[in-house]
């Protein structure tokens, strides 16, 4: 085993899920006119010069944290969904380089996935889980929101943008991951959250990610996200997601020496991607 495998077997687990963007090349995607719409470019520019990497979680817990000049050092930022940055710069940063949003974001009209400014001149990374062991010909017709249609709109209207969909295959085979971490305590049957899913994307393009905010800090205060007052724990522990389970795995993932102080006081999890696997 390599030094990897023995002593950060949870990193090894969730980097062997090879959670992935589809390309014009896969199955069955190759044969459709739908394929033709996968962007030609690579899930980010210039990989060999990303060093570190910043996910930010949506969490209440991240409103006050003053984490926003922290998270704009990193070459790469991660968000989700519609969460802003206008209006929370200093606990938040502004850069964005990437957001991952779920199909409810695509296809529900208040987010205005094809439209709204938030969505632009980011790299998009959507995701719908579809069945569990179905094909990637039977998601096409029964994902659980039709995000084709918008996907195809803001593609068509931005044919230069980095918009990309995740394979959902690679996404059960996180589940998987998270399924084995878990051991013989069973996980719900239902797919791994943003947070999880952006964590496995973004893992393999970066040395050394920082995740804020996903496993709480001492500020945890109820609030479901940084962006509104809505109080719900839920949001922070899970109830849909297999939320406390990824959160035991990527803790399981974290390298900071100071554990205490960076997870838990400054809301740090700082994971770093294997040399060789
Ligand atoms: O809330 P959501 O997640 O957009 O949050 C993004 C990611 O941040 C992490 N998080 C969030 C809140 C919190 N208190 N603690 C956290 O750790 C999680 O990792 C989460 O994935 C999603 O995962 O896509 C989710 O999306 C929302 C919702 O669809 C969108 O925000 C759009 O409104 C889901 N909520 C509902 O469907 C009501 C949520 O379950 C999952």
């Amino acid at each position: 085993d390599s030094f990897e495998e023995q002593y950060y077997p949870s990193t090894c687990l969730v980097m062997e899920a090879g959670v992935r963007v589809l390309r014009r090349k896969d199955e069955p995607f190759n044969k459709l006119p739908f394929g033709r719409l996968f962007p030609r470019q690579k899930l980010f520019r210039n990989v060999k010069d990303i060093k570190t990497c910043a996910i930010v979680s949506s969490a209440g817990s991240l409103a006050g944290s003053k984490l926003g000049r922290f998270i704009d050092t990193h070459d790469i930022v991660m968000r989700f969904n519609h969460a802003p940055t206008q209006g929370h710069e200093v606990d938040v940063g502004s850069k964005t380089t990437i957001r991952v949003v779920n199909s409810q974001v695509v296809t529900k009209p208040e987010f205005d996935f094809t439209h709204a400014p938030i969505f632009r001149n980011v790299t998009i990374a959507a995701w719908d889980p579809g069945k569990y062991n179905g094909t990637l010909e039977d998601w096409l017709t029964s994902a659980d929101y039709d995000l084709f249609t918008n996907y195809e709109i803001y593609r068509r209207r931005y044919p230069k943008s980095r918009a990309f969909l995740i394979d959902p295959h690679s996404v059960w085979r996180l589940w998987q991951s998270l399924q084995m971490f878990a051991g013989n305590r069973p996980i719900s049957r239902n797919p791994p959250s943003s947070g999880f899913i952006g964590l496995a994307l973004l893992l393999p393009h970066c040395p050394q990610v920082d995740f804020v905010e996903y496993v709480p800090s001492t500020r945890l205060n109820g609030r479901c996200h940084y962006y509104s007052k809505e109080m719900n724990s839920a949001c922070t522990f899970g109830s849909w997601h297999p939320l406390a389970a990824e959160k035991l795995m990527a803790l399981d993932m974290n390298m900071a020496e100071d554990d205490d102080m960076s997870v838990f006081q400054f809301g740090i999890l700082r994971i770093r991607r294997p040399d060789k696997l």
